[in-house]
């Protein structure tokens, strides 16, 4: 009570000196998320951490980026899809390596990793629309590890979501292409041309993504899809447009038809097919055909264009929303897979038998003059929250009756919504971040393109109530809200003692020639570095024009926070080395002259100090 009584004379009408001193005294008496004002219940005092992690995908800046919740403060930007000078991602040997030359990545749904359909906080999956890759970041250090390039695809949007135990990350494409992308006429689409989903799965031991097998699908546009949860845990859902198999103006040609399909996938039994060998082998992928091969997929007609499609907590529902029909349309999985064990189709599409709308719908929620639903996410009350692009509001609904509860306007045009633990089997509710797209007037202008905004929302109560609007770099397309206590990042790398590239003590630092190969094997400590102990000067590095020189860095402060950096004037690379940490840069030494190597990453009152020489002698 004391924090409430003092923070209300805060914010009363007094200097602002004395407001600091008050709201200093309020602090030590308020908890996190508590208090009377919007202000109070956002505000995270120095010492007191978030309730939760909100991971937000970075869109084509192909990063992720980390917020706190209710603070709304990012903490992090994960570099992923793109080289990030500052941590030295792309630089450094490894990530140079995973990256492969490819400068940016179109990122929109990170996808946590999931143990009996809840988030186990171990992974994060993230998908590149841009250049057609997956990868997986890791959360106890908050990198990332692996980054697969999927052949036989082409953007995959459509993705990623992990099934309730991991088992699968599936990747469907945005774009139809010819498989294999061939040079092939547009007149030959329907022909020719197919979309292609993917199944990944991680493996844990060695953090590498692989790919289990893809099936090709007709010629169409998968835009998002979820796995089933409990009851449906076998199954996924995934929508699609473009069903007019239109290849030029899309916005009139694509969306022609009435209806559209929500594909219905048994992910089980497509695994079981690939066992039985029902497949056939492209480009080194084992890939279904389902028009040859009969079994575990089938369409649900649904209305025109839709974009999102969710399936509800309770694994009972999958919601589709309309985009260009105002309607979210709610079906049924029991009511699925009864008429496909009684085999009641509406006949086939490209091969795909198709499931009758009445038989598997349950209603057609059309809240009054809602546009544009496009995502869905859900809380611990059986209520459903779903994005209105075009009316600029959420909307919140009783998923079960179809009864409209709410409704907030946003600022503006939403994309997804999501609310904490949303995608579990067993949501918490209390908070909803609305992701728009659209911030006009809320912020101080930064000329004529104005920053995405995050609107946190307070969905504890009846009533939706907005708490806070933040600004964010472009774009967060999806993001997924976790308990902070699940997450257990490490504080600095343990000792590796089979890494080679390790040196623990500066004693055994040394430098290596072999041909014109010279290896460093050197420590960073606050405040020097040590590349050969036995120097004259231990902190210079000497080679000779055209060697290909590997700086093998270990930074020996096993101490939290104390990261080093290693850049070399006029080179134009960096590497990081957080504490405990072993890297490795490599490069040619083209250019010859004196070049001063330095940390880049302040590290202690000497950090000017530590840095050193790097003397590249000319070829005679
Ligand atoms: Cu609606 Cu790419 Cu999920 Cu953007 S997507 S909003
Ligand atoms: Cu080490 Cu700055």
């Amino acid at each position: 009570m004391f924090g409430f009584v003092a923070a209300t004379v805060a914010f009363g009408n007094i200097s602002p000196g004395q407001q600091q001193q008050k709201t200093a005294a309020a602090n030590g008496g308020t908890t996190v998320g508590s208090g009377n004002t919007d202000a109070e219940k956002v505000y995270v005092p120095l010492g007191k951490k978030d309730e939760y992690y909100l991971f937000a995908s970075g869109g084509h800046s192909g990063q992720l980026f980390v917020y706190g919740v209710p603070s709304m403060r990012e903490i992090r930007t994960v570099p992923i899809f793109s080289p990030d000078p500052a941590t030295g991602y792309g630089f450094d040997s490894e990530t140079k390596k995973m990256l492969g030359g490819l400068q940016m990545g179109d990122f929109h749904h990170p996808a946590l990793s999931e143990t009996n359909g809840d988030y186990n906080g171990k992974y994060l999956f993230a998908t590149d629309v841009e250049n057609s890759r997956a990868a997986v970041v890791d959360l106890k250090t908050f990198t990332t590890k692996d980054i697969i390039k999927v052949p036989n695809t082409s953007g995959p949007h459509c993705a990623a979501f992990v099934t309730q135990n991991t088992e699968y990350v599936f990747l469907p494409t945005r774009f139809a292409v010819p498989i294999g992308q061939q040079y092939t006429s547009l007149d030959e689409y329907s022909q020719k041309y197919r979309g292609v989903m993917s199944a990944l799965t991680l493996d844990q031991q060695n953090e590498k993504l692989n790919i289990a097998y893809q099936v090709a699908l007709p010629p169409w546009s998968y835009d998002l899809s979820d796995a089933g949860k409990k009851g449906s845990g076998d199954w996924a859902v995934m929508t699609t447009y473009n069903t007019e198999e239109a290849t030029s103006t899309l916005e009139i040609n694509a969306s022609k038809a009435d209806r559209d399909y929500v594909v219905l996938f048994n992910w089980k039994e497509l695994a079981q097919m690939v066992k039985d060998g029902k497949y056939e082998e492209v480009n080194g992928q084992k890939m279904i055909f389902p028009e040859k091969e009969k079994g575990g997929i089938y369409l649900i007609p649904t209305a025109k264009s839709p974009h999102g499609v969710d399936v509800t907590p309770d694994g009972k529902y999958f919601i589709a929303s309309g985009k260009l029909a105002p309607a979210m349309t709610v079906f049924s999985f029991e009511k699925a897979f009864e008429a496909i064990k009684n085999k009641e189709f509406a006949g086939e599409r490209n091969g795909i038998p198709v499931l009758q709308y009445k038989k598997v719908l349950v209603k057609e929620v059309n809240p009054d003059n809602a546009l544009g639903p496009l995502h869905t996410t859900f809380d611990d009350k059986g209520n459903a929250y779903t994005s209105m692009f075009i009316s600029s509001e959420v909307v919140k609904w009783k998923y079960a009756t179809g009864q409209v509860l709410d409704r907030i306007p946003v600022q503006y045009s939403p994309g997804h919504v999501t609310a904490a633990e949303g995608d579990t089997v067993s949501p918490d509710g209390k908070y909803l971040v609305s992701l728009n797209k659209l911030a006009k007037d809320n912020f101080l202008s930064v000329g004529p393109s104005h920053p995405e905004t995050m609107q946190l929302i307070d969905i504890s109560g009846q009533k939706m109530h907005l708490l806070d609007t933040v600004p964010a770099n472009p774009e967060p397309h999806y993001a997924q809200m976790i308990k902070a206590d699940k997450i257990h990042p490490i504080n600095v790398y343990p000792k590796d003692p089979n890494n080679k590239d390790a040196v623990y003590k500066q004693d055994d630092t040394k430098i290596v020639r072999t041909g014109n190969r010279v290896d460093v094997y050197g420590t960073a400590m606050r405040s020097r570095f040590t590349f050969d102990h036995t120097q004259k000067r231990p902190d210079e590095i000497d080679v000779n024009q055209g060697d290909h020189v590997y700086i093998h860095l270990t930074n020996i402060d096993f101490d939290e926070d104390i990261t080093h950096g290693f850049a070399i004037n006029g080179y134009d690379i960096n590497m990081e080395v957080q504490p405990g940490q072993t890297n490795t840069l490599d490069f040619v030494a083209d250019k010859a002259g004196t070049f001063p190597l330095y940390c880049t990453n302040f590290c202690s009152a000497l950090h000017q100090e530590m840095t050193g020489y790097f003397l590249v002698k000319p070829k005679q």
